[in-house]
């Protein structure tokens, strides 16, 4: 029921919206009670395998259900790395307590599923209560991930330089803490001397807004270690966060993006659904390319014709005077 729920949400259909809309309506009061934690790295630093092993650790070991919405990058990338994720979650995708949802990225900004909020929202309701975001990191997603969750978890690699990760200096000052990955047999040693380099170099960021220090740790994912050590690290910040006020005020953040980034899905989706706008962008375009016209001034022009037509072409306004963003 959730997966179907969740692709009634993903769909473009203005019917299906209008339903999508009524379920999250009636689950947003449920919704709320978790954790959401953002889990990003460069493409192989093992994502996948960490949230294995995370998962089966917070249900075996601390009886918790487990939702994970990994944004599948094969839209953009080369390949895709859904099939390896069945792999490498077998233990976690055969476990009942367990929800994974691969959502496709759908063109949205930097890979991140157009939905994950609602996403969320639907697994809280469900019963979840940690909810576990992949993204692979590679710039955009991350800071759209970040928006949406409240806890940042950056894996790294050790013996990488950050060029070499392509991990930018904003995406480390976003994160709640660093966790270097693959620290295990002849790699252990390089890890802890990673880790002993982001110490030092997290200290000269200035403190943070939650009072938090970001902490930096070594795990392996494929050994299962240093997993619990991660998560016993997310919970004091959430203890830490949830009395000084950050972590209320870090999800009114996230309604605030939610509501934006709801209401630019909304403009877009309008905008591409209008036939008539579809074939005056796809003539534009082609003057564009042309070098007829100015790619802004075709935009105008698009914005123009898309605006004229919006008494006509709007959906009905909610009307029952309820707020769901
Ligand atoms: N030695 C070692 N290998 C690991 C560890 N974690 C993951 N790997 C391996 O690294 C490779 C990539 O792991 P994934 O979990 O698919 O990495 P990912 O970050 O999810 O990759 P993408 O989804 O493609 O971005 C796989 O071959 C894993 O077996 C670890 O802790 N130690
Ligand atoms: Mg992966």
């Amino acid at each position: 029921m959730l997966s179907r729920a969740i692709t009634l949400i993903e769909s473009r259909l203005p019917r299906h919206q209008e339903a999508a809309q009524r379920i999250i309506e009636g689950c947003l009061p449920h919704s709320g009670e978790s954790l959401r934690i953002g889990i990003t790295g460069v493409p192989g630093v093992g994502k996948s395998t960490f949230i294995e092993a995370l998962g089966m650790h917070l249900i075996e070991h601390r009886a918790q259900k487990v939702a994970v919405l990994a944004v599948d990058p094969s839209s953009q990338f080369s390949g895709g790395s859904i099939l390896g994720d069945k792999t490498r979650m077998e233990r976690l995708s055969a476990n009942q307590q367990a929800f994974i949802r691969p959502s496709p990225s759908g063109g949205s900004l930097g890979g991140v599923a157009r939905r994950t909020r609602e996403t969320i929202i639907l697994c809280e309701a469900a019963g979840y209560r940690n909810v576990l975001i992949e993204t692979v990191g590679v710039g955009q997603s991350e800071i759209a991930v970040a928006s949406m969750v409240d806890f940042f978890l950056l894996l790294m690699l050790a013996g990488a330089g950050d060029e070499l990760q392509g991990i930018k200096r904003g995406i480390i000052e976003m994160a709640d803490m660093m966790a270097i990955n693959k620290a295990d047999g002849s790699n252990l040693a390089r890890a802890r001397a990673a880790q002993a380099e982001y110490r030092a170099a997290l200290r000269l960021f200035p403190p943070s807004a939650s009072g938090w220090i970001p902490r930096v740790l070594t795990c392996s994912a494929q050994e299962n270690t240093g997993i619990a050590e991660i998560w016993d690290g997310v919970l004091e910040y959430h203890r830490l966060a949830s009395r000084n006020g950050y972590f209320a005020e870090r999800r009114r953040a996230q309604l605030v993006d939610w509501l934006e980034a709801a209401v630019e899905t909304g403009i877009a989706d309008a905008y591409q659904q209008d036939a008539e706008v579809a074939a005056r962008h796809a003539t534009l375009l082609n003057e564009v390319l042309q070098g007829e016209m100015s790619p802004s001034k075709a935009a105008a022009a698009l914005v123009d014709l898309f605006l004229g037509k919006l008494p006509r072409s709007a959906p009905q306004a909610g009307g029952n005077g309820k707020e769901t963003p």
